[in-house]
């Protein structure tokens, strides 16, 4: 830190916790110019522990990987290596998910409006374990496309959302939708509710799912049951909010299992 940036947030240091004359005086004795006790970037590490890491001080992501270098060691993940990130797909990151529950409000069997989506953790194409809540808090909706590896709706879904071929024809409905996940105006998380046998899914069903179907901005997390066993019908789309609570689905009617999707297409759609 500079002097004259030490000097001006010094006094708030006095201020602010008992430890700050001892910081003073550490400072004032190494004469080095850095608090160490200090968090100057605010991504929850202090000046000391990010040259312990080796991680900057006045940057909240060193590596440039999108995850603050505080949430890369609550995780495990190495701040000071891009290749070594939260999730492998380069998921949103929510510490605070916690806060976001309201299992008074969750969805049991039809998903309605004003339900809340229920808080699910499952693997993903890259063996990461997803906590769907993750996603919410960034001001974003997501798309839960609740789909099975024998449906064939869903399977042409996922091609035309990867820019394979639209057997279909949901491009001619759904034009701006690959565009807007790619962007991320609007999130799209694939929870992949059964296998090719329609049994339980694992790792391998959502890996070969990525396979056939490679969209990197798009996570294929494998069901609990807890997805699969609130539908009627194969694929069922949810349209959330940032508070993860359902802004549109087809509530109970199979004709309108699109309606979530004609809702993003008519609000951010071209
Ligand atoms: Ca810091
Ligand atoms: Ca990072
Ligand atoms: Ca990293």
């Amino acid at each position: 830190m500079r002097l004259s940036a030490f000097l001006l947030l010094a006094p708030l240091a006095l201020l602010a916790c008992n430890d700050a004359d001892k910081d003073s005086d550490d400072e004032n004795d190494d004469g080095g110019g850095t608090d160490d006790s200090a968090d100057d970037d605010g991504d929850g590490l202090t000046n000391g522990e990010e040259a312990e890491l080796g991680t900057d001080p006045d940057n909240i992501d060193s590596d440039g990987d999108g995850y603050e270098d505080g949430h890369e060691v609550t995780e495990g993940s190495d701040p000071t290596d891009a290749e070594d990130m939260i999730y492998a797909g380069g998921w949103p990151y929510q510490p605070d998910k916690d806060s976001y529950v309201d299992e008074d409000s969750w969805v049991s069997r039809t998903p309605y409006i004003g339900d809340q989506a229920p808080r699910m953790v499952g693997v993903d194409q890259w063996g990461d374990d997803v906590d769907l809540y993750d996603f919410a808090g960034h001001g974003t909706s997501t798309i839960i496309d609740i789909s099975a590896f024998w449906c064939g709706p869903c399977k042409g879904m996922a091609s035309y959302m990867a820019g394979g071929a639209d057997d279909y024809g949901w491009g001619s409905y759904f034009p701006s939708l690959p565009g807007l996940v790619e962007e991320g105006t609007v999130h799209w998380i694939t929870v992949m509710g059964q296998n090719r046998q329609g049994d339980a899914p694992d790792a391998d069903t959502v890996a070969s799912w990525y396979e056939r179907y490679p969209d990197p901005h798009i996570p294929v997390v494998a069901d609990d049951g807890t997805y699969a066993d609130m539908i009627g019908w194969w694929p069922t789309f949810l349209l959330v909010d940032e508070n993860f609570i359902i802004t549109s689905s087809a509530e109970g009617d199979s004709d309108r299992y699109l309606e979530a999707l004609f809702a993003v297409e008519d609000e951010w759609g071209g």
